[in-house]
């Protein structure tokens, strides 16, 4: 269906603008041309008394169509005359106008309404401008109008956190003038809408208000708040403060002058890269769940109803967690009772957790833990739809448990693993060949209830119709999944093994760790920086993580020394109290003089000081601590993308964003290398490759094949190989 706005005048007088783009009603250039001339035509016709704009299907709006900021630079080519004459013929035009408003009204859907006169809800609706989490700030007025309506404090906090409210908050706000049963949403805007034209009820505009607007002083003081909270939690963003730029010369100057800057502001945010790499990122989100030859095979996927997961530990009970929280029925099966406790109790403790923070009600978490069984035998696997297996780091015997599971499950069950480092391949080696075909990974990022990404991870074997259930078992758990080729990592761990190592590797040069940390934390936005996150991982895994990839590749590793002492020395990081920084009881981080003499004698026993920096060790800017970490990691994201280990570049980037917490407003690591050039990357890894060279290091940083074709013909990164084999 085209997008457009019907238009139909009823015969009670009302018009009815009806926005039309399914699934969400995106405000295409279409439906706002629709929009715009309808409304001309309801204000020039002498039958019409009023208007009610609503949606068609479940929504009222999603806001302006983001695929247009794709499609054209500096902004979607948005029409400024057409959108800017919107929202004063809805306001002020000669007829009054209510939003009939059902599902979201999000960012440009929610303007529209707010031009309205009036604003009739139905239960379960959702209002909100999120714009600032695609990189821009509301464009059609909402910068003026939400403050106007809900006062500067809920406005700010709405616009800048982009959370939209629910239908009892709009209501208690006086974003909703009422809210009504769906069935009653019609009649309840026309009969509002009708009582506007004949003067029982006052024709409000929004944007001449003031009776909400705090007075100035407080307004002023507000926005200086703000802006050092957005500054404090988004350093590396500049759109917040021009969102409050608009806000404030609306507050200065009344609604026009706040419009006029809300229009340079909107333009100024969205010629930044951050905006285009946050709209990357929201279609790279939603794209994952599409895997060539799989999601479009013609298939139709199962219902995962049941799950029986093996091992109740930290993983166990966290994927167990996030089974029982979507509805999904769980048998847990640890090897003796007390274990089976233990995991009983971990699970009860999430939902806990969850409900102490307000994320859900005490009934909802009851209803939860219900839905839990725990079991010591297979006795009642022969009912389930799916098996992930989470039980420790031993080939011998997750194979002996598979050899078991093939003998009590139904022949459709799924028989996944949650390994992190064994080859699928070999967990199901012992396996029928049409069982093997069901054998899947289904790799969880700890805490398995909290992480959003779920990295499905297929063998040579795995069916298609096992990888389209798992994809949809995942949408029904709420995790965004990222279909993956079976290599030593997978893909997120894989792709980030260099940047430790990297990170130790300067350590090893002589640079103080909590400077690299700084660097990547601080200076590039990561949540924290290799040596804060190997503590919160623990030096004892890392320390058998890494082994895995010296053992796979060779060629291209750095074994630091540091790592074999702290684990011998059982600084292991947070959960031994110690590991590159000390933590006090609150688990908070402070550096420790006393890792001091295990970085000594690592920077020793590395011999690079000598080897590569003449003795005295070099003084990198932040600059160039970040390229020395990251550029390794792109490196081997492209080996990535070149031996098919993902369907789609973008797929790595949600990925390391979701999974490792590269900036979203970076738009993950291909795009941003993409940002940051092939060329430059290629030639300052050849730059670090002959600079290490006399340490044996000259592989580590040897720019990879795929990085050098794309420096050399100027394609991007993100575009994949053309022809390549896909291993998926
Ligand atoms: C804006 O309004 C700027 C203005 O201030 C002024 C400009 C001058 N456009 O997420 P889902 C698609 S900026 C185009 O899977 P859910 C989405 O890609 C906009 N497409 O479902 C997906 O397509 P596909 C401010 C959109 O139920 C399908 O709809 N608005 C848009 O989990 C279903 O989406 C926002 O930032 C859009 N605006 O969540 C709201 N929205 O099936 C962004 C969705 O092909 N949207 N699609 O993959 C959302 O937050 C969620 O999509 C929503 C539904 C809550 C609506």
């Amino acid at each position: 269906m085209a997008p457009s706005a019907e238009y139909r005048v009823e015969s009670d007088g009302v018009a009815v603008i009806t926005l039309s783009n399914p699934p969400v009603n995106a405000l295409h250039p279409a439906v706002l041309k629709g929009l715009f001339d309808s409304l001309r035509r309801a204000h020039a016709d002498p039958n019409v008394k009023a208007v009610v704009v609503t949606g068609s299907g479940k929504n009222f709006s999603a806001g302006f169509d983001i695929n247009q900021f794709q499609k054209q630079s500096g902004g979607g080519g948005i029409d400024g005359n057409i959108n800017g004459a919107i929202c004063e013929v809805l306001e002020g035009g000669a007829k009054p106008t209510v939003a009939a408003i059902q599902g979201v009204a999000l960012g440009g859907g929610l303007e529209v309404a707010m031009g309205c006169n009036a604003r009739v809800g139905t239960p379960g609706c959702r209002l909100g401008l999120p714009e600032l989490q695609l990189g821009i700030i509301p464009g059609f007025g909402g910068t003026q109008r939400l403050p106007r309506l809900v006062g500067l404090q809920q406005a700010i906090q709405m616009m800048l956190t982009s959370a939209p409210i629910g239908d009892k908050a709009g209501l208690k706000a006086g974003l909703l003038d009422a809210v009504v049963p769906q069935g009653e949403l019609l009649a309840a805007a026309k009969r509002r809408a009708l009582d506007i034209a004949a003067g029982v009820l006052p024709r409000l505009q929004s944007l001449q208000r003031t009776d909400r607007l705090e007075p100035y002083g407080e307004a002023t003081a507000i926005i200086d708040f703000a802006r050092a909270q957005a500054a404090k939690r988004a350093r590396h963003l500049t759109h917040p403060q021009l969102c409050l730029d608009a806000i404030q010369e609306g507050v200065a100057k009344g609604g026009l002058a706040g419009l006029k800057k809300e229009g340079e502001a909107f333009a100024a945010a969205a010629a930044l890269d951050t905006h285009k790499a946050l709209v990357h990122i929201f279609f790279a989100t939603r794209s994952t769940k599409k895997v060539t030859g799989v999601t479009d095979a013609g298939l139709k996927p199962r219902k995962v109803a049941a799950v029986a997961v093996l091992g109740g530990g930290l993983m166990g009970s966290g994927i167990a967690t996030a089974l029982a929280l979507a509805g999904v029925k769980v048998l847990l099966k640890e090897v003796n009772q007390q274990f089976l406790d233990g995991g009983m109790s971990r699970i009860r403790a999430n939902m806990a957790s969850r409900v102490k923070k307000g994320r859900m009600s005490q009934a909802a978490a009851d209803a939860a833990m219900a839905k839990v069984t725990g079991t010591l035998d297979y006795s009642g696997f022969g009912g389930v739809d799916m098996v992930i297996e989470a039980v420790i780091e031993d080939i011998g015997l997750k194979q002996r448990i598979f050899a078991d599971l093939e003998a009590s499950c139904a022949p459709h069950a799924i028989l996944a693993t949650n390994t992190s480092t064994i080859d699928i391949e070999l967990v199901g080696a012992k396996l029928k060949p049409a069982t093997r075909e069901r054998v899947v990974g289904a790799h969880f990022f700890s805490p398995a209830h909290v992480m959003p990404l779920l990295e499905i991870v297929r063998t040579r074997h795995t069916s298609k119709q096992v990888l389209l259930d798992t994809l949809e078992l995942s949408s029904a758990i709420k995790k965004t999944p990222v279909v993956v080729g079976n290599c030593t990592g997978f893909a997120v761990n894989r792709v980030f093994f260099p940047y430790t190592m990297a990170a130790c590797l300067l350590m090893d040069s002589g640079v103080n760790p909590y400077q690299i940390d700084a660097a990547i934390a601080g200076g590039f936005g990561m949540p924290m920086g290799p040596f804060r996150l190997s503590d919160l991982v623990g030096s004892d895994i890392g320390l058998h993580v890494g082994k895995n990839f010296v053992d796979s590749f060779p060629q291209r590793v750095y074994v630091s020394g540091i790592f074999p002492a702290l684990v011998e020395a059982k600084r292991l990081g947070e959960k031994s109290g110690a590991g590159f920084y000390k933590f006090d009881a609150k688990r908070r981080p402070s550096p420790d003089p006393a890792v001091e003499p295990f970085i000594r004698r690592s920077v020793e026993s590395a011999g690079l000081l000598g080897k590569v920096f003449g003795g005295k060790p070099p003084k990198l800017s932040q600059q160039e601590t970040i390229e020395l970490l990251f550029f390794p990691v792109v490196n081997e994201g492209c080996r990535v993308i070149d031996e098919g280990i993902v369907d789609k570049p973008a797929d790595l980037d949600v990925a390391t964003v979701m999974a490792m917490g590269f900036p979203p407003y970076r738009g993950g690591l291909i795009f941003w290398a993409d940002l940051v050039g092939a060329k430059h990357i290629v030639a300052r890894l050849q730059q670090l490759a002959q600079q290490f060279a006399p340490a044996g290091l000259a592989g580590f940083f040897e720019p990879c094949e795929y990085l050098k074709a794309a420096a050399a013909s100027g394609r991007r990164l993100s575009d994949g190989r053309a022809g390549a084999a896909s291993k998926l």
